[in-house]
């Protein structure tokens, strides 16, 4: 009758879903993957994507907000480039009825009803992860350099925290410097040349502990370039898993890895599909990684770069 005809004419047009996302830039490897991952799971699903790259800036990202909130989009996917500052402008999207997702990082808000679901891996469990590897490799005797990620980001802070915890228990290892390297290669690579200088070209560290692969690819360099070997004269361990991470591992520049997921396309559009359908959702939807040492490089970097 008349109903299913309308409702076949009708189906395809109510899942056609317009969502926003705002994501924070291209800062390292991990993250080009993961535009890619939400912009070929839209495309799949036929969802209608507005993509906005705030270059690092959270202004550009309450913009973003702002406008795709002008344009009624159904969902809004955030990926919050620092963790305070956006009460305001979540509360515009909850008057607005657009239910928001954050992707990979956490926000610090008053009321956590301002978004549906964070999807997200556990950064102080990795934090603690890299610095129990680094316990057991060194019996508990290191000095480490650190270089964080962007500063007020929930995963440099919480990677942070997390490493300290397991450190602090060894009174043998201490963190004799900790800077911001802004997850970039170049940010890595600047840092560290920094360290090596003022730590005696670099023969008083004996481990880097970077918030991401991106910065320690940087730092191989500028430890190469002081005329040391990374991997050997400095451990090296980093938290992403890039491709990039696991062909330095093959060529025994590094030691570990965390690997932290970057297809969050699926997961994203499930959440939203999910709280549309009026299905109760998880605050924290948890992301899981390992830890890879060199002796599955080549079989990691063999596998995530086939096609
Ligand atoms: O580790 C880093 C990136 O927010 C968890 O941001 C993410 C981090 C990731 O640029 O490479």
């Amino acid at each position: 009758g008349i109903i299913t005809v309308l409702s076949l004419v009708l189906a395809p047009i109510a899942q056609a879903l317009t969502v926003g996302f705002s994501q924070i830039g291209s800062e390292s490897g991990w993250r080009t993957a993961e535009t890619q991952s939400i912009k070929s799971v839209a495309q799949q699903r036929g969802i209608t994507l507005k993509f906005s790259d705030a270059q690092q800036k959270q202004e550009n990202q309450i913009k973003a907000i702002r406008s795709f909130i002008a344009q009624r989009v159904d969902a809004i996917i955030l990926a919050p480039v620092v963790e305070t500052g956006w009460d305001q402008v979540l509360r515009e999207a909850k008057r607005a009825h657009i239910p928001v997702f954050l992707v990979d990082r956490g926000v610090k808000v008053r009321d956590s009803n301002l978004y549906v679901t964070k999807i997200a891996s556990d950064f102080v469990e990795e934090g603690r992860l890299a610095g129990a590897w680094l316990a057991g490799k060194t019996s508990g005797h290191c000095k480490i350099v650190e270089l964080q990620g962007t500063v007020g980001s929930s995963a440099a802070i919480d990677r942070k925290k997390g490493f300290a915890n397991i450190i602090d228990l060894f009174p043998r290892m201490s963190i004799i410097r900790s800077q911001s390297g802004d997850f970039t290669r170049s940010g890595g690579k600047n840092v560290m040349e920094s360290f090596l200088k003022s730590e005696n070209g670099g023969k008083t560290i004996c481990a880097v502990y970077s918030h991401n692969d991106d910065m320690a690819l940087g730092a191989i360099q500028a430890i190469q370039e002081a005329g040391l070997k990374p991997s050997k004269d400095i451990l090296i361990i980093s938290i992403d898993g890039v491709p990039d991470i696991f062909k330095a591992m093959m060529d025994g520049q590094t030691n570990a890895t965390i690997e932290l997921k970057s297809a969050l396309g699926e997961p994203a559009f499930d959440a939203i599909k999910d709280y549309l359908a009026g299905k109760k959702l998880p605050k924290w939807i948890k992301t899981q990684g390992d830890l890879y040492l060199p002796d599955t490089a080549k079989a990691q970097y063999e596998s995530r770069t086939a096609m």
